[in-house]
């Protein structure tokens, strides 16, 4: 199936001409009938020569319902742009022609309808000419009466050519359908009709309605009146909901997958240049300024911007309130949260421009007041603006983006992203985990792994009573979300264990202290033995055979590669903590002597050993010369 919507001013022949094409009455109002006018939006469809099924959504031309206008062609991927031949390129043309060069639009077709009132010739040449200039390029033009039943032949093998050349949208794409309509069938429940862009909707599917998030099962589905067991995009699709009253449901609503999309109410796009960004900025007087196509002044100067826009997308619309970056860059802060995606292409209108502009003559050949800007969602979870000069930090971030940014340029910005969350943003290839499912930029990773081996030694300094760095303080000191991250930062000579970050081995990597190799060899060796027996301390002889003076002492003790108890006194860090754990299964309070076996040391290393805890608050001495652990 193809989807495809028309386009073109008001009373030009659409919705008479999808009369005559499928048999089918797009007015579905009969307020529209009586009025002979489209308001709302219609569909009808066909099957093609070819066997292919064509579904049309049909379209208002009149300027008071732009908006219903933008609802129906915001999802579909083709138009057929209607021009009459008697009154020729007019107003709504022109701004249906800029929604369609905004939305990115590159297939449709020409439609010069009612030539049997005039010659075709002069409205396709003006409508042909302005059509080459946007995302539509060459089109196939064809010029038909609905009243004589000339021309449509012609049209439907242009349609079975437009629908064979049209691309095939990822049937595995995540489902994202814009609800048009909803309704309430008795017996039946709850409808929405939509258009799929692309993914698949299978009968019993469970999805989620935004904004709500509710999940809502799809009892059924009908495509094109029939029933169906799925809708695979490009689709017309009605689907039966479950879990679901018709009440709250409104066009502009998306079924989604779960978990396929962020929901967000601030974006970071970039406006792309085109005819439309004139619109955005005062006319310049005639013969001055930058003619339409350059965007010059919107390029150096975004603040022109109105304050606030309505954005479209797909069937939606809500009020953006613009807040200017730097260059194209502008954040957007939207009145309603969406499911978007990055690279989603959002459609920017001044509600304003509507008053304002002229409304009647347009001369031949020149584009009218352009109305629409199109701008390419590059973030949908932007850091916050906090600080003076962010906003020119945050386009700085972004400018060198493609508009389909990737894994690697989502994590240059956020630094650390769960798989899942760069899912949800349209984002599925990516780098290995660096653990579970955290992403992280290589350059931050790397920075972090210097900064966990800074913030273990800074430790073991400060407090070299302790055995190593807590990982949650460790997490802390790096600002990480996780201490499963900090677990995979950790790499020799850094190890985890008992839940801290420690200095694995016999102390740090050869000269990684920045001590003199020779005393980080004498202090390699002394932990070597202290390894064995914890808290047998080296005696005189030992240390001064290993060259190790009081000042060598004192600076292994400061870079934490030793624990000074006391002048003659020397352990291995952590040694304090390792004594607090045995002291404390000694039944309470315990006498030096009963302190000495369980450590099984000598008194000579003993004593200090409890004096130096004393000091440290681990134990307390009472009264009668026993002791009792406070903390350990
Ligand atoms: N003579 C003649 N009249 C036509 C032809 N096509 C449409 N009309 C008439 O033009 C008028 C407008 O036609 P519609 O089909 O309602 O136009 P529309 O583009 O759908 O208008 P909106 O939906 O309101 O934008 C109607 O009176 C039609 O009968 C045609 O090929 N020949
Ligand atoms: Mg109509």
């Amino acid at each position: 199936m193809q989807v495809i919507a028309t386009a073109g001013h008001v009373d030009h022949g659409k919705s008479t001409l999808l009369r005559a094409l499928t048999g089918m009455d797009p007015d579905r109002w009969e307020e529209e009938r009586r009025r002979g006018l489209t308001i709302d939006l219609g569909f009808a469809w066909l099957t093609l020569p070819s066997g292919e099924q064509v579904a049309f959504v049909d379209v208002p031309g009149h300027e008071r319902f732009v908006p219903n206008m933008l609802a129906g062609v915001g999802p579909v991927p083709a138009v057929l742009f209607v021009v009459a031949a008697d009154e020729g390129w007019m107003p709504q043309s022109a701004e249906h022609l800029a929604v369609v060069d905004a939305l990115g639009i590159r297939s449709g077709l020409l439609v010069v309808t009612r030539c049997d009132l005039a010659d075709p010739g002069p409205a396709l040449a003006q409508a042909t000419a302005q059509i080459r200039a946007t995302s539509l390029g060459e089109v196939t033009a064809v010029a038909v009466s609905a009243v004589t039943g000339a021309g449509l032949p012609a049209l439907l093998a242009a349609l079975d050519r437009l629908a064979g050349g049209l691309p095939v949208p990822d049937p595995g794409a995540p489902v994202r359908l814009w609800v048009d309509r909803a309704f309430s069938i008795s017996g039946a429940g709850t409808v929405v009709t939509g258009t799929l862009p692309a993914g698949t909707v299978h009968r019993g599917d469970e999805l989620v309605m935004t904004p709500s998030m509710r999940p809502v099962r799809v009892r059924s589905i009908q495509s094109l009146g029939q029933s169906a067991e799925m809708a695979v995009g490009v689709s017309r699709a009605a689907l039966n909901l479950r879990g679901v009253s018709r009440d709250g449901l409104t066009r502009g609503m998306a079924l989604v997958q779960a978990g396929r999309w962020t929901m967000t109410d601030v974006i970071d796009v970039r406006i792309t240049a085109g005819d439309a960004c004139a619109a955005l900025r005062p006319d310049p007087a005639p013969g001055e300024g930058p003619a339409p196509g350059q965007d010059a002044a919107l390029d150096q100067d975004p603040a022109r911007l109105p304050r606030t826009l309505t954005l479209h997308i797909g069937s939606a619309r809500t009020v953006a309130r613009v807040r200017p970056l730097a260059g194209q860059h502008v954040r957007l802060i939207l009145a309603d949260p969406l499911p978007l995606h990055v690279g989603d292409r959002v459609l920017l209108r001044d509600p304003g421009a509507a008053r304002t502009r002229p409304g009647s003559h347009v001369s031949p050949g020149q584009t009218a007041w352009p109305t629409v800007l199109s701008a390419i969602v590059l973030d949908v979870a932007p850091p916050p603006l906090a600080r003076r000069g962010a906003a020119a930090a945050a386009a700085r971030d972004i400018a060198g983006w493609p508009d389909q940014p990737a894994a690697s340029d989502l994590l240059r910005r956020h630094l650390l992203l769960r798989a899942s969350a760069l899912l949800a943003m349209g984002v599925s290839e990516h780098p290995e985990p660096v653990t579970g499912e955290w992403l992280a930029d290589p350059g931050y990773w790397r920075r972090l792994v210097g900064g966990l081996g800074e913030a273990v030694t800074a430790h073991a300094a400060r407090e070299p009573l302790t055995p190593g760095l807590p990982l949650d303080a460790a997490r802390a000191a790096l600002r990480l979300p996780d201490r499963r991250l900090v677990e995979a930062l950790a790499r020799p000579p850094l190890r985890v264990q008992d839940g801290m970050i420690q200095i694995a081995g016999h102390g740090l990597a050869a000269g990684a202290a920045g001590l003199p190799e020779s005393l980080e060899a004498a202090i390699r060796i002394l932990r070597a033995d202290l390894a064995r027996a914890p808290f047998a301390a080296p005696d005189a002889d030992r240390l001064r055979n290993l060259g190790l003076d009081v000042q060598g002492i004192a600076a292994a003790a400061r870079v934490g590669l030793l624990l000074r108890v006391s002048d003659q006194i020397v352990l291995a860090p952590g040694a304090d903590a390792k004594a607090a754990g045995i002291l404390a299964g000694l039944q309470q309070p315990f006498t030096a002597a009963d302190a000495r076996q369980a450590l099984n040391t000598t008194r000579r290393s003993a004593i200090p050993l409890l004096e130096y805890l004393d000091r440290a608050g681990i134990t307390e001495r009472l009264p009668d010369d026993r002791r009792i652990v406070r903390r350990h």
